[in-house]
């Protein structure tokens, strides 16, 4: 049912830096043709470049992949069935043939591969207008509950950031800044609210996720890493597509799991410089996430990222 390929399979067993990769992202339902596959072009090669093996996660054929090939990627880039951690287990046991995996779904599978480290772009958070919703992604969950490291910009821009933030304190999910000291605010550097801790380095980060071993912490850490200096957008020009996407996914009536992919796509349309600024931030996160886990690897005595 879960399904090790053959080189982050290797990697593991040779003790070779892995990033955990999700797969929505890359797929419609996270960026539109062709920056989709652009993007995952991009994320791979800044993982391999620092020298770490990337396992991108899905569902095919109603086994779970953590490390897709090839052909096993194109499949998961044109798939539209959207996994969250619940959603892991019936898709397997029914045979699904693709699915592809969140942020949720995709530090399940990681840590049940035996991987410490997972990048992407944003992370699911509170949307605005939750008190009445109740729309909360499982994204904050699943980042309280396995050990893995979550490398990320923030949170996507159109959730309620405060909210969220607060989630994750609420949590007990340790969030770090990636040299600030400002929880990013996705196509924004600053923004977001202060930061009790900050890291400078991979060594940094593996010493955290050492001391949360050791202290029987639960759970994951959030690594928050701006979006790179170019490729920053304006705070105004993102307000004002976020309303207006809000507004569009509302309008049309888009509900649960289609939320999200409805209000990324309207905001793809709305401002030419966002999708190269999605995959700039992933891009960064990526070369992030793998000097994590590199540094993991180097200092063996961190410890393995086993669950509770
Ligand atoms: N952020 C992006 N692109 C994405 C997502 C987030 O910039 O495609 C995806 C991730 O897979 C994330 C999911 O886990 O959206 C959250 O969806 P929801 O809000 O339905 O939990
Ligand atoms: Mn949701």
């Amino acid at each position: 049912m879960l399904h090790i390929g053959s080189e982050v399979g290797a990697a593991l067993a040779a003790g070779t830096p892995v990033v955990a990769l999700e797969s929505t992202i890359f797929s419609e339902l996270g960026l539109p043709e062709p920056a989709n596959r652009e993007c995952f072009r991009r994320v791979q090669a800044a993982v391999r470049a620092a020298g770490a093996v990337p396992a991108l996660c899905g569902v095919l054929d109603g086994r779970a992949v953590v490390g897709a090939n090839f052909a096993e990627a194109e499949r998961l880039f044109s798939g539209a069935a959207k996994l969250g951690a619940r959603d892991l287990a019936p898709a397997v046991a029914a045979g699904l043939a693709v699915g592809v995996t969140t942020v949720s779904a995709t530090v399940t599978l990681a840590a049940a591969a035996g991987i410490e480290v997972f990048a992407t772009g944003g992370i699911g958070g509170v949307h605005r207008g939750a008190a009445h919703s109740g729309d909360v992604s499982a994204d904050l969950e699943a980042l309280a509950c396995h050990r893995v490291v979550v490398v990320s910009s923030g949170v996507k821009a159109f959730l309620d950031v405060a909210l969220t933030f607060e989630r994750l304190e609420t949590l007990g999910v340790a969030v770090l800044g990636w040299r600030t000291d400002r929880f990013p605010a996705f196509y924004v550097r600053d923004g977001g609210p202060k930061l009790t801790s900050t890291v400078h380095d991979g060594t940094q980060v593996a010493a955290a996720v050492r001391a949360a071993a050791a202290l029987g912490h639960p759970g994951g850490i959030l690594v928050a890493n701006p979006i790179p200096h170019e490729a920053e957008l304006d705070a105004g020009t993102i307000a004002e597509a976020v309303s207006g996407a809000e507004a569009a996914a509302r309008h049309d009536g888009f509900s649960g799991g289609d939320v999200t992919p409805a209000i990324l796509a309207a905001l793809a349309e709305s401002t030419g410089a966002i999708v190269p600024a999605n995959i700039a931030l992933a891009e960064s996160n990526a070369a992030v996430a793998a000097e994590i886990a590199a540094a993991l690897v180097h200092h063996p005595e961190v410890g393995a990222g086993a669950d509770h």
